[in-house]
């Protein structure tokens, strides 16, 4: 089945979305750490047209922080934009986001002159969740699914400066699917529009490709299993997902797995690097799938 998620609310908060451009001095983009390329919104680039960019790898505690410098020195050369890091580990703080966006920005010489920063980024990234740390009290809903925010919401950040948290946003055709099974996997498209036993079976085939170790250390597995069928069965057989009979429970061993890789309980794992020689990008290319 393929992946897909564009409902209703995400058309709103696009028209939404186009409307606050306008206004609008600088977009921040928020990307999963783990999956930078995979969470870029085409249609966000395309909206947002020569605006400054300001990305930030956010949930960069649950990534190879080796392979998060990487993306940020890539994404650091792009034009017109800067890449901050941010996660529980390296919690980005007001005055250095404050300091890109000025870099980025150019200042008027009139003082009643207001700027406006955009936050957008797909769904689930913790969008939200940065608006309220920037601004050091709740002020947006968080959650931890996609589709939390409903709406905009227009925040005071600093003199002159004004911030707006958007809802997650996905785009109407998902043509990469092996992107759009990472973003599956990673939790940005809701588990109720997803076939979760086949998200399940592919997170564990990539996983058991190039993620072995990590595999075997939270699973305590004695041999590498010969398929992703093993490695399931397996993790079912001792992680309490059999059912009646002592039946493979696909369901509930797949949600295992996936809420695992969510969590980091699997360690800190990225899915991409910005070369397109690594494991998962050769994937891509067809070489691993012969
Ligand atoms: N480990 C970790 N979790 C994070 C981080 N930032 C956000 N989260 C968690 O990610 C989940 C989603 O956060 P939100 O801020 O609601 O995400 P959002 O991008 O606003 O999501 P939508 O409104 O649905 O588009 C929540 O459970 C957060 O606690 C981070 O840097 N590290
Ligand atoms: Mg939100």
């Amino acid at each position: 089945m393929p992946i897909s998620w564009y409902p209703g609310h995400m058309h709103k908060a696009r028209k939404q979305l186009t409307a606050s451009m306008r206004d609008t001095d600088l977009v921040i983009e928020v990307l999963d750490a783990r999956a930078p390329r995979a969470s870029s919104n085409p249609l966000l680039a395309e909206l947002r047209g020569s605006l400054p960019c300001l990305r930030i790898l956010n949930k960069a505690d649950l990534a190879d922080p080796a392979v998060t410098r990487l993306w940020q020195q890539y994404y650091s050369v792009q034009p017109h934009s800067r890449c901050l890091l941010n996660g529980l580990d390296v919690p980005l703080t007001r005055q250095a986001l404050m300091k890109a966006c000025r870099q980025l920005v150019e200042q008027s010489s009139d003082p009643a002159r207001r700027y406006q920063i955009l936050i957008t980024g797909i769904p689930n990234v913790g969008k939200s969740t940065l608006m309220n740390q920037l601004l050091a009290r709740k002020i947006a809903k968080t959650g931890n699914e996609p589709a939390v925010t409903k709406g905009q919401q227009r925040v005071k950040l600093e003199a002159g400066w004004f911030i707006v948290d958007t809802p997650g946003m996905m785009w109407p055709r998902l043509e990469d699917q092996l992107a759009a099974c990472r973003l599956a996997a990673l939790g940005s498209i809701r588990n109720t529009a997803l076939d979760l036993e086949e998200i399940g079976w592919q997170t564990a085939e990539f996983l058991l490709a190039d993620f072995y170790p990590q595999l075997a250390s939270r699973y305590q597995l004695k041999q590498r299993p010969a398929g992703v069928e093993e490695l399931l069965t397996g993790i079912a057989a001792t992680h309490g997902c059999l059912a009646r009979g002592g039946h493979v429970d696909w369901h509930r061993v797949s949600e295992l797995l996936l809420d695992d890789l969510r969590s980091g309980r699997l360690g800190r794992i990225s899915l991409e690097t910005p070369s397109h020689n690594s494991d998962m990008d050769r994937t891509d290319q067809g070489e691993l799938t012969t």
